[in-house]
């Protein structure tokens, strides 16, 4: 019987973040992987690759999802880059359409190289509208300091505080990615599962940012959920896959490289 997994997610058009890196990851791991479009960045090579963001019309977001969860039995979802208030409102409604067993929310506040401060009223709607119905958030370094109020992470035991604390705000597991802010030799992710902290940790790879190492983890997350793997498997698996994928990492004229998901081997 095929798996399936959906994620709602914006598109980047080099194919190393967002909706192309849900979908490569799930079917990595063996799971039909559907979604919704909620944006579409494209970087532009002619200014620093910054961010040109075009959100996706809130009707036209309601539809690929009603398209999508009337077509098949979906019960686990991954939700990445939202982008807008209005896209926010329309998923939180559009999520409450049915009853899911794993709600994986990646809470992107901005991406590498965008402004922080254009993030403000959008966290706040994703605070208050998602976080409450996510089942699993996975914070990386900032947004685990604005979620959780937190100014630095500083130690394994920062990581786990943010984490407890980001689960107050409604998810039952948190997984807190200390990536290559964290100080240190080693890349720590910790796990919060409402009763106790699991550290995973690697040494980092370099001192260079990896585009897409966050979506990778969050869905290949979702994906083993979806295939009904406890969560501390799941991330265990997530993690192997991120590590042997920025091992195998793509170059690009970006200024980041690229987690190539291929590379990993179950
Ligand atoms: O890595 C975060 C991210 C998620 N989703 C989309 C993005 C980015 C970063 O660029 O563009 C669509």
């Amino acid at each position: 019987m095929v798996t399936f997994a959906y994620t709602i997610a914006g598109s980047e058009a080099t194919g190393g973040a967002g909706f192309q890196v849900d979908l490569k990851t799930f079917q990595q791991l063996g799971v039909y992987g559907s979604g919704a479009l909620t944006c579409i960045v494209s970087f532009d090579p002619k200014n620093n690759w910054g961010h040109r963001f075009v959100p996706v019309d809130p009707q036209v977001i309601h539809d690929q999802i009603e398209a999508a969860l009337s077509a098949q039995d979906i019960d686990t979802v991954k939700i990445g880059m939202l982008g807008t208030p209005a896209t926010i409102a329309t998923v939180a409604e559009a999520l409450s359409s049915q009853k899911w067993k794993n709600i994986v929310l990646d809470p992107v506040l901005i991406c590498k190289g965008q402004e922080p401060g254009a993030a403000l009223d959008t966290d706040t709607a994703l605070r208050e509208k998602i976080l409450p119905l996510a089942t699993v958030a996975t914070p990386n370094y900032f947004e685990a300091c604005t979620l959780s109020g937190i100014e630095k992470l500083e130690s394994v035991e920062d990581l786990a505080e943010a984490a407890r604390r980001v689960s107050e705000l409604g998810p039952r597991y948190v997984i807190v990615k200390g990536g290559i802010d964290f100080p240190g030799d080693e890349a720590v992710d910790v796990l919060w599962d409402g009763e106790k902290i699991t550290v995973y940790s690697e040494p980092k790879i370099g001192q260079e940012r990896v585009s897409g190492a966050g979506c990778t983890l969050a869905a290949a997350i979702t994906a083993e959920l979806a295939k009904g793997t406890d969560i501390h498997e799941a991330v265990h698996v997530a993690k192997a896959m991120v590590t042997s994928g920025i091992k195998a990492r793509v170059e690009a004229h970006t200024p980041f490289a690229t987690v190539w998901q291929g590379a990993y081997q179950s």
